[in-house]
């Protein structure tokens, strides 16, 4: 007797929360697949990061650090569910970002300019699409090279700490999410003296955040 041929997704509990360390960001890749997969309500994703990770594929490699983004927002069929916050090191600017792939981006610039605006219209934007929980993956790069010097592309003009976490703890009251990572964070490639200290301190703030806005600790 032949049995169905078995689906990954079939047996994935739908309600799966994971909370992922990092590694290079393409490490969200396999998570947001299996959510894709397992998840039936309408997730979205908000990703802090300096970078757009928006390539369809980087020296020949579809799957990396750098093209990740890429192939989450195909998950979602360029919906508008892939919202980036602190953008800012990118060859493109955000028009062309969001006209050719459907992204939502809130560059760093304007968060920086205008904190309290910039975190009630990242709600706003997901309240109006209909956004149901979100995962968080939390490039450490996002925020400032001042704070997080510990990886492998830092960036000035970024992030500042507080603001992320505002962000954490509004998305988990205001949205729901349903898990997150902390991405990038490298000891050995320091840039100050106790920066790899100051950097893994802060993701683990950070990673602490999630948990907690998820899981209401
Ligand atoms: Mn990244």
């Amino acid at each position: 007797m032949g049995r169905a041929p078995h689906r990954l997704g079939d047996t994935q509990n739908p309600n799966i929360a994971p909370f992922v360390i990092g590694g290079d960001h393409s490490t969200a890749w396999p998570v947001v697949s299996a959510l894709s997969r397992a998840r039936k309500d309408r997730w979205a994703i908000v990703q802090p990061d300096a970078h757009t990770d928006l390539l369809e594929h980087r020296l020949g490699v579809k799957y990396c650090f750098a093209t990740w983004s890429f192939h989450a927002n195909e998950l979602f069929n360029r919906d508008g569910r892939l919202v980036q916050v602190g953008t800012r090191a990118s060859g493109k600017d955000r028009a062309h970002w969001e006209s050719t792939l459907g992204v939502r981006q809130f560059w760093a610039e304007e968060c920086r300019r205008k904190p309290e605006e910039s975190l009630d219209a990242v709600i706003a934007y997901l309240k109006s699409i209909g956004a149901t929980s979100v995962y968080f993956s939390n490039d450490i790069d996002g925020t400032d090279e001042e704070f997080a010097d510990a990886t492998g592309t830092p960036e000035p003009w970024g992030l500042e700490p507080e603001w992320v976490l505002k962000l954490i703890r509004r998305l988990g009251a205001e949205i729901g999410l349903l898990g997150g990572d902390i991405m990038e964070v490298a000891p050995p490639l320091r840039q100050i003296p106790r920066g790899a200290h100051k950097t893994t301190t802060l993701a683990a703030r950070y990673f602490y955040a999630t948990m907690a806005a998820t899981l209401g600790l």
